[in-house]
């Protein structure tokens, strides 16, 4: 099979036509991020075609079929010499959880319009210092329920060295990583530092953030936007406006992220994150707690089936989230309750802790032995500085492989057992993840959450399933089958040859070999086994874990069909709303619509279940689907439970939808009012397009109409009727 990346045995020659070419190409992406050019206008000029690609021109193009005998592609990324699993991978850097009495300005229940000078490059002049949009529609629901009781900020920066990193484990359960080192960011120590304009992460540094938080304590989550008031200093991709979506935070719309809701340099916005189970009419029983702090469990209310574990959160800026994520505007949130306190030894008096592999220093969130792992492939160019580029057709796909932003590094263990809570942060990019031992042969673990979600039951495995962008698998594996000394490696069986999704899967030999033209296939991580536990393992692989709600006898009030494919329409008022193709999705058989975020696609009633059908157009392509909101849960794999594999028949908030293929799902729409998002989450087609806005309708007032869609400027936000 091709790639999309040149061979490494390709002619000097053509390496450098190559690297022209990308040039050329950076040089259409750095006007689109700067707002000089659309896509309309490249398909005016004849550089797109009417089919969304590149148009077959030499010295722009990489797949133009040249002369050249040894292969088309794009050029590889230079790794400055540095050779894989040499360098500790870092644990995530927790920010800190600070008490309310510190906050200034408090945050208040519906946006603060304080004025404060907007820079010239903006416009000059007065703005408000909230960027979210003013007045009751925005304003956080049931604020007086769920105050607050801490808060966590972050401001998204240009590249700078660290010098507070908390991992909140001990440096040996860090590979030996000093905290008190500063951290530059850069991919390995033999690759240059990144530019202040390259990489745009939470606080400008690595490793990646992780905010911790529990059931039952509402968290307010102050993000302030740091970035470059000239959009024009971004180094040629990403955006300096921004949109956090928690990712499937169970919170009301005004806190979601959502896609129109951004905002500008120079001012925050203020995230409610009240953490409460679904279904909060309901009274569960003993299961549906948290951690008290003192060994015990405080009882909440809500469906403990609803319990939620491994989130993450990302930039979802309209049209432009693709390059902002994979620019760095991406962290992780580990939830605790009772049934997952991150403490593996307390029995409380119910025995509901599952005391799954953590730790157990503190009452709940001990990270020992509970690692949180980001996947992401990079690219760049020759100078080493991350680079992006639209035309990796369908799908931007890197070349190299990252973990929490390390290049291929190693992770020292001991011999017991660890949770690793995986998160596929990639554009584009499927993975299917083995574990290798030193001769090759592939070593069993446990999945035993997808998504946000804890399963029914774990399930024992030799390899993933192929994980889509944005999905999360939570595995086990204990150490303590290995000896002193071992090493063993993850490994990615997943083939791409571009970015329409995967190319296939491997046998661990095959992916071994070193033969597959796709760059990340192959060993990703090493773990080196280098001492016995302390203590004895007390954690614990239940053998029950959470049951799926049983929905059966909530009647279906409406079936839907949406349809995600090539080919979308555009209608609408408002240039600001509107997205470009060509992707789009069809609703209950209509016209397939490109995004506009002003458009009502569905308005699920308050206080209902619904049944949809996702379906994938056809035409070679792969989607990972995510739904906003609730989790739902997968009734049907084309047209049959039995396709549905064990380790998703838990609840899910990413449906693959595989090529040609289709996925039935339920899902209820309570507790929360407003309008949220369904959109294809492999990000480039995300922002060409694959997105639509549904709404909860009835939820009471001020969400008893069709909302008005937010119109952010750096001078307030305006409103526009929806269509
Ligand atoms: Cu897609």
């Amino acid at each position: 099979m091709g790639s999309i990346y040149l061979p490494e045995s390709a002619s000097k020659a053509r390496q450098r036509d190559a690297e022209n070419a990308r040039r050329n190409r950076a040089e259409i992406v750095r006007e689109l991020s700067w707002g000089r050019v659309s896509r309309r206008d490249l398909l005016k000029w004849g550089l797109f075609t009417s089919a969304g690609l590149l148009a077959p021109i030499g010295g722009l193009n990489p797949f133009v079929r040249t002369a050249w005998a040894d292969g088309d592609g794009i050029p590889r990324s230079p790794l400055f010499g540095a050779k894989p699993f040499t360098q500790p991978m870092p644990r995530f850097d927790v920010l800190e959880r600070q008490s309310m009495d510190l906050m200034s300005p408090m945050c208040l229940p519906e946006a603060n319009t304080t004025p404060i000078k907007v820079p010239d490059e903006l416009g000059g002049g007065w703005g408000p210092c909230e960027g979210r949009p003013p007045g009751p529609v925005w304003a956080h629901q049931q604020f007086d329920r769920f105050p607050p009781s801490i808060w966590v900020e972050a401001t998204q920066a240009p590249a700078k060295t660290n010098i507070t990193y908390n991992p909140r484990v001990l440096p040996t359960l860090n590979s030996g990583i000093d905290p008190s080192a500063p951290i530059p960011v850069q991919f390995h120590p033999s690759m240059p530092i990144q530019l202040p304009t390259s990489v745009w992460t939470f606080n400008g540094t690595i490793p990646p953030k992780l905010v911790m938080g529990r059931y039952g304590e509402p968290m307010l989550f102050r993000h302030h936007n740091g970035l470059p008031a000239d959009c024009k200093k971004n180094g040629g991709f990403g955006r300096h406006t921004i949109s956090t979506h928690e990712h499937n935070g169970h919170h009301g719309a005004e806190n979601d992220g959502f896609t129109g809701a951004y905002f500008f340099p120079g001012q925050f916005y203020d995230y409610h994150w009240p953490i409460v189970l679904a279904g909060q009419t309901m009274d569960t029983g003993a299961k549906a707690g948290t951690p008290d702090g003192s060994g015990g469990v405080t009882h909440i209310p809500g469906d403990w089936r609803e319990t939620m574990s491994t989130h993450w959160f990302h930039d979802h800026m309209f049209s432009y989230t693709a390059q902002n994520v994979y620019k760095g505007n991406a962290a992780m949130f580990n939830i605790y309750s009772a049934l997952d306190r991150g403490n593996e030894e307390i029995d409380d008096t119910n025995h509901v802790n599952l005391r799954l592999p953590s730790g157990t220093k503190a009452d709940w969130g001990n990270l020992d032995y509970d690692v949180n792992l980001m996947l992401a492939d990079k690219a760049w160019g020759p100078d080493g500085q991350l680079a992006f580029d639209i035309f990796n057709f369908d799908g931007f796909l890197g070349d190299v492989m990252t973990v929490n932003l390390a290049y291929k590094p190693f992770f020292q263990v001991e011999r017991r057992k660890y949770r690793f809570r995986i998160l596929n942060a990639s554009v584009a990019r499927f993975f299917k993840i083995a574990l290798a031992d030193a001769s090759g042969r592939a070593q069993p673990f446990v999945q035993i959450a997808n998504d946000g979600n804890l399963l029914p039951q774990p399930v024992p495995l030799m390899a993933t399933d192929q994980m889509g962008i944005a999905e999360r698998f939570d595995i086990i594996i204990d150490f303590s089958n290995f000896g002193l000394g071992d090493t063993l490696h993850l490994v990615n069986l997943c083939e791409h040859d571009d970015g329409r999704g995967p190319d296939g899967n491997l046998s661990m030999g095959e992916a071994l070999s070193g033969r597959s033209s796709d760059p990340c296939v192959g060993r990703f991580l090493e773990f080196k086994i280098v001492r016995n536990p302390d203590k004895p393992d007390t954690s614990r692989i239940p053998e029950e874990m959470i049951p799926n709600p049983d929905l059966t006898n909530i009647p279906v009030a409406r079936v839907r069909t949406f349809k995600f494919g090539r080919g979308g329409k555009q209608s609408g008022r408002y240039r600001e709303t509107m997205g470009e193709g060509p992707w789009g999705i069809s609703v209950d058989g209509g016209d397939k619509m490109d995004a506009n975020y002003n458009r009502i696609s569905a308005a699920p009633k308050f206080g209902t279940r619904e049944v949809w059908h996702l379906v994938n157009d056809g035409g070679g392509w792969d989607h990972p689907i995510h739904i906003h909101f609730e989790e739902g849960q997968i009734l049907a794999r084309n047209g049959s439970f039995a396709n549905v594999p064990l380790a998703e028949r838990g609840r899910k908030d990413v449906y693959r939808l595989h090529e040609g293929g289709s996925v039935t799902i339920t899902m209820q729409f309570r507790d929360w009012g407003g309008m949220f998002m369904e959109h294809c989450h492999n990000t480039s087609h995300e922002d060409s397009a694959m997105l639509l806005r549904w709404e909860i309708n009835g939820g009471g007032d001020p969400y008893l109409k069709p909302l008005p869609a937010p119109i952010p400027t750096p001078h307030g936000v305006t409103f526009e009727d929806p269509e």
